[in-house]
C-alpha cells in the first residue's frame, strides 16, 4: 500500500457504509422470503443494471503488477507464489458470467480472462482434510468459499475484462470471480489463496451476512 491508500476521510465515511451493511443484514433489509430455481436468470429481489457499481471498504489498493503476488497455501500438496510474468504464463480462460451483488443489482454477461480456480487446483493439490478456502485481499478484506464451491467451473482468477485490464478500482490487478454467490465472495486486489480444514467466517461474513450466500436461495444474511 502506498501513503495514499491510508483509510483517511474516505475511511472514516466508509465506516458508516458498513454499519448501515451491518444493519441492514440485522433488519433482514430486501429480503423477498422467496426461493427460486436456478433455472430463472434473476435471483429474487434483483433488479438489473447495465453500469458497474463499485463497492469496497473505502480503501482502493494500488498493486503495481511489479510488486504483485499471489501466495496459494494452506492445506495444499503444493503451496505456490506467483508473481505477475508467472501468473500471466499460465493457461488462461474467458469465461462470461453474471454478477448477483447482495445489494440487490444484478448485472449480466461480464466476460473476465484468468486462471481458473480448476487449473489452481490440480496444481496446489489440495489435502484430504482441506474443505474451505479463505481468500485474502490487499486492503485486508476476506471472504471464505467452501472447497466445492471455489472448485466449480466458472470460478476465474481474473486479471481482464472485456477484453481489457481489470481496473484498480474493480480489484486489478487481480480479482476472484465466484459467479455462484453474491458478489461479496468475489475478493478484490486478491492477494492469498488459504485453503484450509476448517472454516474462517471473513469481513462481511462476521457481520451478519450468510456463510454461503447463494442468490437463488436469498442467502443474504445469516
Ligand atoms: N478486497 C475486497 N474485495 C471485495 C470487497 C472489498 O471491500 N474488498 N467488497 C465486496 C463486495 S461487498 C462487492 S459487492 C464486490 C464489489 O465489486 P465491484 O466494486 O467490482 O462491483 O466486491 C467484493 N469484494
Ligand atoms: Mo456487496
Amino acid at each position: 500500500m502506498t501513503d495514499d491508500d491510508k483509510p483517511g476521510l474516505i475511511g472514516a465515511i466508509k465506516e458508516k457504509l458498513i454499519a448501515t451493511k451491518e444493519k441492514w443484514a440485522k433488519d433482514g433489509r430486501l429480503l423477498t422470503g422467496q426461493a427460486a430455481e436456478r433455472s430463472e436468470r434473476l435471483p429474487p429481489g434483483q433488479r438489473l443494471v447495465k453500469d458497474w457499481p463499485v463497492l469496497d471498504l473505502g480503501v482502493q489498493p494500488s498493486v503495481p503488477t511489479d510488486v504483485w503476488r499471489l501466495d496459494v497455501d494452506g492445506a495444499v500438496v503444493n503451496p505456490l507464489s506467483w508473481g505477475w510474468q508467472e501468473f500471466m504464463a499460465q493457461p488462461q480462460v474467458d469465461d462470461v458470467s453474471d454478477i448477483h451483488c447482495v445489494t440487490a443489482w444484478s448485472r449480466y454477461d461480464n466476460r473476465w480472462t484468468g486462471v481458473s480456480a480448476q487449473y489452481l487446483l490440480a496444481l496446489v493439490q489440495p489435502r484430504p482434510e482441506a474443505r474451505h478456502v479463505v481468500l485474502h485481499a490487499y486492503d485486508g478484506y476476506t471472504t471464505n468459499v467452501t472447497l466445492e464451491n471455489f472448485a466449480a467451473p466458472d470460478v476465474v482468477i481474473a486479471h481482464g475484462w472485456e477484453g481489457r485490464p481489470l481496473s484498480r478500482e474493480h480489484g486489478g490487478p487481480v480479482r476472484l470471480i465466484v459467479p455462484q454467490y453474491y458478489f461479496w465472495k468475489s475478493a478484490k486486489w486478491l492477494k492469498r489463496i488459504e485453503f484450509r480444514a476448517d472454516d474462517k467466517p471473513g469481513f462481511w461474513e462476521v457481520r451478519g451476512y450468510h456463510n454461503e450466500g447463494d442468490p437463488w436461495k436469498e442467502d443474504r444474511y445469516s
